[in-house]
């Protein structure tokens, strides 16, 4: 029986009794149009409206690309690109926004602006404060595992027991996050699919997600390999744009070993599959 759990964030409790979709929405110059601060906004909020349409439950604002081989910006330009969009989608749409930030400015900023979750790819080990922001704003605060600097965490060595790393480091994500004054109930776990693992690793993390349900029974995870590049590796270097049906295939599998909350591109493709998975499932009773 699956515990019915319940997301606390800064302005609503998101009930997890379903799956839920986060829809990414990259505030990035090769995401969007370069005709200027304005026509960005109405981009970002047609995208968003677009995944709203389609499905999505949450919708992810980032602003520095964590892809392989991307340099970190400066502060105020991360801060620049997204308190905009956040400040946009928040005005005219009544959906859960979350900030994908490692960095604690950037994250009261957007809570300002209306983020009501701080999605941190560094699980905390790359600036502590995002802890005091999300207990102080009450916001939701999902720790993602991942290996390394902002700058080498594509590059890591790999370890032997990637499941026990796993669990080793959240286990500590969520002691600092809890020093700091963040409840249970504020914090969703995730492996961190493709940071610091190789790919037989994100295999493995996918296949064996249960046993993670199992030890963090009191967390939701959320799991994000929307066109990542295992998949490509897979599907004999497929580019990002010929990933979807292995991006669905692994939210499927994500969703069946235990999964919450699935982190996509691809919105309305994803609601479908995880309705028939949910349908599926729902007839073992
Ligand atoms: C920002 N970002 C990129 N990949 C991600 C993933 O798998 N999970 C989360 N939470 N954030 C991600």
């Amino acid at each position: 029986m699956e515990r019915p759990f319940a997301w606390k964030t800064s302005r609503r409790s998101i009930t997890l009794e379903r799956p839920l979709v986060m829809g990414i929405l990259n505030v990035t110059p090769d995401s969007f149009s370069d005709g200027g601060r304005y026509a960005v906004v109405d981009d970002a909020l047609k995208h968003a409206e677009t995944m709203i349409a389609d499905g999505a439950d949450i919708i992810d604002v980032g602003g520095e690309s964590t892809r392989p081989g991307s340099d970190r910006i400066p502060l105020a330009d991360e801060i620049g690109r997204v308190l905009p969009v956040i400040g946009a989608i928040a005005k005219r749409f009544d959906i859960p926004i979350s900030i994908d930030t490692s960095r604690s400015e950037v994250a009261r900023s957007a809570a300002d602006a209306g983020a009501e979750i701080v999605n941190d790819i560094s699980g905390l080990r790359f600036d502590e404060k995002i802890a005091a922001v999300a207990a102080g704003e009450g916001t939701g605060l999902v720790l993602m595992h991942s290996r390394g600097d902002f700058g080498s965490m594509h590059s890591q060595p790999p370890v032997d027991d990637i499941l026990a790393e796993v669990v080793a480091d959240l286990r500590r994500a969520i002691a600092a996050a809890t020093s700091y004054g963040v409840s249970a109930e504020q914090i969703v776990l995730d492996v961190g699919i493709g940071f610091g693992k190789t790919p037989d690793q994100n295999l493995e993390l996918i296949a064996k997600l249960d046993k993670l349900v199992q030890e963090f029974h009191d967390h939701p995870l959320l799991v994000g390999t929307s066109r990542k590049s295992f998949i490509g590796k897979i599907l004999d270097n497929a580019p990002a744009d010929r990933r979807l049906a292995g991006s669905l295939a692994t939210a499927a599998i994500a969703l069946w070993n235990g999964a919450r909350i699935l982190r996509v591109h691809d919105v309305s493709e994803t609601v479908e599959t995880l309705r028939i998975v949910s349908a599926v499932r729902a007839s073992m009773v």
